[in-house]
């Protein structure tokens, strides 16, 4: 299964980077200077049906049950040659996107959070957000300022409506990520996990270029917990891999319109990976594909990669 699940506490902005996501690959289809370095079409259809129509950022409401969201995603070469046929493929993709106060409650309390612990524990993927902006003790955080006042910690409300927004010390978001490492530990899977510093069009321009290691570090880290550390750590256990980005869904004060930042790069590698692997795992069947196997992933055309900082 190609499950690509998301975790984040509420408001981190998991569906907005769906939807933009989706959106940016729109962009891809017709922004002339995208299309002139990328020989592919990207599209992504629900259910094998419909090809999907990505709303505006302000239409993302918090989300109120769990969402299994299955994708076709199609890489299609504009042109027909060996190595574009050899880079073009079908996805089916299963997007997981639960409440933010699930994916934080199953830390502490797994029983009651099951189906959502099993539905992240067991994806191939994981996307992790890290949002600076609820952190409580980040000074001169202003939009952290102004949520800690809702600050509300929801048990009783766990299967119905929207959670309220909270925030955390930087202490209280490196307990969870602590957790959801054990959980990790707990179920051993092949996985890939791109961790994502979200919002970076509220830090100002330039910050999308910045290394995202260095705003984990600066941002998450205290003196006497490692966060990044702790993230690293996550890829020392066997067949799991992790990368870091830095990424935003829109710019600050434009509402009506998409301009995410990065947003591609994380789906991006995952996709990529899982067309290595189906090539790799086609070319095994025969001897034959497997003397020519190099060759192969040779031809093969990376999805296109943040700019080298
Ligand atoms: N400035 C900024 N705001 C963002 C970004 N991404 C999301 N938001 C805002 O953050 C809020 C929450 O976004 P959602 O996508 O609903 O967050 P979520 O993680 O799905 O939240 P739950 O479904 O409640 O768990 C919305 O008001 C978004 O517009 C971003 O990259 N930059
Ligand atoms: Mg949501």
């Amino acid at each position: 299964m190609n499950d690509i699940a998301l975790w984040g506490p509420t408001g981190s902005g998991k569906t907005s980077m769906l939807y933009a996501f989706g959106a940016r690959m729109v962009e891809y289809e017709n922004d002339p200077e995208l299309m002139q370095n990328n020989y592919f079409s990207y599209q992504i259809y629900e259910s094998g049906t419909r090809l999907l129509d990505f709303k505006s950022p302000r239409h993302v409401e918090a989300t109120s049950e769990p969402s299994i969201i299955n994708w076709d995603f199609v890489r299609r070469a504009r042109q027909n040659e060996p190595k574009f046929r050899i880079s073009s493929h079908y996805h089916r993709i299963t997007m997981v996107d639960d409440r933010g106060l699930a994916t934080v409650n199953m830390l502490s309390d797994p029983e009651a959070y099951r189906p959502t612990l099993e539905n992240i524990a067991q994806a191939s993927s994981v996307v992790i957000l890290l949002d600076y902006t609820l952190l409580s003790d980040t000074q001169n955080n202003q939009a952290a300022a102004e949520r800690s006042s809702e600050q509300q910690n929801d048990a009783s409300n766990q299967n119905s409506s929207p959670s309220p927004k909270r925030t955390f010390s930087k202490k209280e978001y490196y307990l969870m990520i602590q957790q959801l490492a054990g959980i990790f530990k707990q179920y051993v899977k092949p996985r890939k996990i791109a961790v994502c510093f979200t919002k970076v069009d509220n830090l100002g321009a330039g910050f999308d270029q910045m290394e995202p290691e260095r705003l984990i570090r600066s941002y998450f880290n205290t003196q006497t917990r490692n966060m990044l550390g702790l993230l690293n750590s996550l890829g020392d256990q066997s067949r799991t891999e992790i990368r870091y980005y830095c990424v935003s869904t829109r710019i600050r004060g434009d509402e009506d319109n998409w301009a995410p930042l990065n947003i591609e790069y994380p789906y991006f590698w995952i996709l990529g990976s899982l067309e290595e692997e189906k090539i790799t795992a086609a070319a095994n069947k025969s001897l034959f594909g497997r003397l020519f196997l190099n060759q192969r992933l040779n031809y093969y055309i990376p999805y296109p990669q943040p700019k080298p900082r």
